[in-house]
């Protein structure tokens, strides 16, 4: 389905004046060129939406459906359509092999450039057994013990970037479930060399322009070890591939309390953060709705990304993915608010005052340093998102207008309430 533009101008109107007096409120605080800077920065954003969360998601003890998920691949794309033409955030989507296999790659590619969405990482699985596959994960997958687990993984990573290369992506993501669930259970030193050996085999496959990000986690699905456990492995195993090769945090790989926004400074300032996968959680790896819990984490995040685009040329433009899964919310209202979330926390990160921060650091000015990233944190951004979203032809209020449209509904009406997507 899609939303006819008309219908947004609709209910954007009445809250114009509102807006227009909330913007200038900002402009009494910050300079006209700064607010212009943000604005277009915010419009510029795109953060990829993962093809496996656009339906209901399920825990291992159980999933509660709703109407109307996608049924298909063309269906997921018709749903990121509907959150990019309201927010003008999502324009990309980040599929999941095999789920997500094109049968007819000229048709999905017509139909993802028909909505502005383009095709950003491609991820592999070998963290489930495929039907007839001849070789089982059960063990473990690239760094697997047995030979023919591992070729057989190595063969379908390929396989991923080859599907990728047709609708146009440029990168790889790995993420490895291969682990150990007790101690004893495979030797350290041997399985990590096999990882090595594997992620090797399929970077010499990457197209020239193409990149690969490798993912790292503590635990899950594995609760004694994982192959590749932080981002010390991950970082290691990407410069012993080469230059193509890059880290890709997901937010929910920590264990608690970890430091992500400096793992991020290090990694930049290395040239080798390649990407994000945004989520929150209070406890592992929850995926629950970006910002809903630590907000303020998020915005310290941000602020060392927001350092590292502007002091690190040797660090690539980087892939923004949402990463999450919805055991309760309507997927769809979910995807809107963690986008809204990642936009507050860039937009917060642009207006720290980096002059200022310095001079405050240099003098050990610990307090100001404090107040200088609390005044950017604790400012209303949200004038800034809605014009930015007014003026690429977004809805102000991409939540509201997602319900007064009432898109779920319809979307029950044309798919009925019993299809289930494919993804997690
Ligand atoms: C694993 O927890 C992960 O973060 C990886 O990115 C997967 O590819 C994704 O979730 C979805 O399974
Ligand atoms: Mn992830």
């Amino acid at each position: 389905m899609r939303i006819d533009q008309q219908e947004i101008r609709e209910l954007n109107n009445p809250g114009t004046d509102t807006h227009k007096r909330c913007l200038e409120g900002l402009k009494t605080v910050y300079s006209e060129s700064l607010i212009e800077r943000v604005v277009n920065r915010l419009s510029d954003f795109q953060v990829a939406l993962p093809s496996w969360a656009l339906g209901a998601g399920g825990t291992r003890f159980g999933r509660f459906s709703y109407g109307g998920e996608p049924g298909s691949l063309e269906q997921k794309i018709e749903d990121i359509g509907v959150i990019h033409q309201l927010t003008k955030t999502a324009g990309a989507v980040s599929l999941h092999i095999p789920w997500d296999i094109p049968k007819d790659v000229q048709a999905v590619k017509e139909l993802a450039d028909s909505l502005g969405i383009t095709f950003d990482a491609m991820n592999s699985n070998t963290f489930q057994d495929q039907e007839g596959a001849a070789e089982s994960y059960r063990y473990g997958s690239l760094s697997s013990v047995h030979q023919a687990a591992r070729e057989q993984a190595v063969e379908h990573n390929i396989e991923v970037i080859r599907i990728g290369e047709q609708l146009g992506s440029g990168s790889l993501t790995v993420w490895l479930a291969d682990g150990a669930n007790f101690p004893g259970q495979y030797n350290f030193q041997t399985v990590l060399k096999h990882a090595e050996d594997s992620l090797k085999k399929i970077y010499r496959e990457l197209p020239e322009d193409w990149k690969l990000l490798i993912e790292y986690k503590p635990y899950e699905p594995n609760f004694y070890s994982t192959v590749i456990q932080d981002w010390g492995t991950s970082f290691m195993l990407a410069n012993a591939c080469g230059e193509k090769a890059f880290t890709l945090v997901d937010l929910g790989h920590h264990l608690p309390n970890t430091n992500i926004e400096q793992i991020v400074a290090t990694l930049m300032s290395q040239g080798k953060l390649g990407g994000f996968h945004f989520n929150d959680s209070k406890y592992g790896d929850d995926d629950l709705t970006v910002g809903s819990v630590k907000p303020y984490n998020l915005f310290l995040i941000f602020n060392e990304l927001v350092y590292g685009m502007e002091n690190n040329p040797q660090n690539p433009s980087l892939a923004w993915m949402i990463d999450a899964s919805h055991n309760i919310k309507d997927p769809l209202e979910d995807l809107i608010q963690s986008l809204e979330a990642i936009l507050i926390a860039y937009a917060q990160a642009l207006l720290v005052d980096r002059e200022a921060l310095l001079e405050a650091q240099q003098g050990s000015d610990v307090v100001r340093c404090q107040e200088i990233l609390q005044d950017a944190y604790r400012t209303d951004v949200r004038p800034l998102l809605r014009e930015a979203r007014l003026r690429s032809g977004g809805a102000m209020y991409p939540l509201q207008a997602y319900r007064e449209l009432k898109i779920r509904k319809r979307l029950i009406e044309e798919r009925g309430m019993r299809v289930r997507a494919t993804g997690l």
